[in-house]
């Protein structure tokens, strides 16, 4: 670094303590760093997650199945801390070999299938049980083009906006209005698409909806990177108008709740292995539960 200009030197080498937010977890390589067994339950599907985004997808989807009344979707649903370092398990890498959340066993099948990426995931879970995925093949498509956009452009959101606007270690202008301009261009994406269309893809809520939402939503109502202000999200009234309106689902409450360590206590469900959970097992119950005893 001379003059706070940075010179790439000829190869790279890895800075473990570069002091940004999760460089305790970031590697440059692939594979497990320790042995370490996966849990299963008793549910046909085992989820390994936790309630970020791209784990909320897919709880949010399992609970909307649920509330249809499918009972092959019942599922237990393991915590995995990424901060501790869990998703470099050997079992874990096992399910997923990129080491991200979420990771899902179907175990309904002989052999098992794994599915990892949360739209894999979400696709499976659709087709599997005929719910959530338009069956009309320009529907179906169109569902298909928004939810592969939003695997595209939400790393755009999370690891270019929100690391640079929240995480990075100072605050660098150049990437950050590089990735603003970004999200913004995205959100106008939704915001026009939203204009005509009840949800994202059509008159149905569908897997696409379940997609974009956990990062989309949380960005407007000030949940993600507490940037709603710096971003105007209010000037994207249609973007508001769905978030509320999807937040309002029953399965969507509860989906939210499931594998989240943080936050309110009644809204944390750290793990789910019951519908029962949602009354019984959530942070504020365990934590009554304990001051009941001491
Ligand atoms: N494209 C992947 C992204 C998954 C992802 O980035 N998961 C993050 C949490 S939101 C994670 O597990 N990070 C841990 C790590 O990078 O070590 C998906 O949609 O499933």
């Amino acid at each position: 670094m001379t003059d706070g200009t940075y010179m790439p030197p000829k190869v790279w080498t890895w800075d473990a303590e570069n002091g940004g937010a999760f460089a305790k977890i970031n590697r440059p390589v692939a594979g497990p760093t320790h042995e370490k067994a996966l849990p299963v339950g008793k549910h046909p599907l085992q989820l390994y997650s936790l309630a970020t985004p791209n784990g909320v997808k897919v709880t949010i989807m399992l609970e909307e199945l649920l509330a249809q009344g499918v009972d092959g979707a019942e599922y237990d649903a393991h915590l995995i801390r990424i901060s501790d370092g869990d998703q470099f398990g050997s079992g874990f890498v096992e399910v997923n070999p990129n080491s991200k959340i979420p990771a899902l066993v179907d175990r309904s099948v002989t052999p098992a299938i794994r599915i990892f990426e949360s739209g894999s995931i979400l696709l499976y879970l659709a087709e599997k049980f005929g719910a959530f995925l338009p069956s009309d093949n320009a529907m179906r498509t169109e569902c298909l083009s928004w939810l592969f956009w939003q695997m595209g452009s939400a790393p755009m959101l999370g690891g270019g906006f929100g690391h640079f606007y929240a995480y990075a270690p100072e605050k660098f202008e150049y990437p950050i209005n590089r990735y603003t301009m970004e999200v913004k261009r995205q959100l106008d994406v939704l915001d026009r698409q939203l204009a005509s269309h009840q949800y994202i893809s059509g008159d149905d809520y569908t897997i696409a909806d379940m997609a974009i939402w956990p990062w989309y939503g949380a960005l407007v109502t000030n949940q993600a990177y507490q940037a709603a202000e710096f971003l105007e999200a209010h000037t994207y009234k249609n973007v508001i108008r769905w978030t509320e309106q999807i937040a309002q689902r029953p399965a969507v409450q509860r989906g939210r709740m499931v594998n989240r360590t943080w936050g309110e206590p009644e809204e944390q469900l750290p793990e789910r292995h019951d519908a029962t959970d949602f009354e019984t097992k959530t942070q504020a119950k365990v934590d009554a539960a304990k001051g009941d005893h001491t």
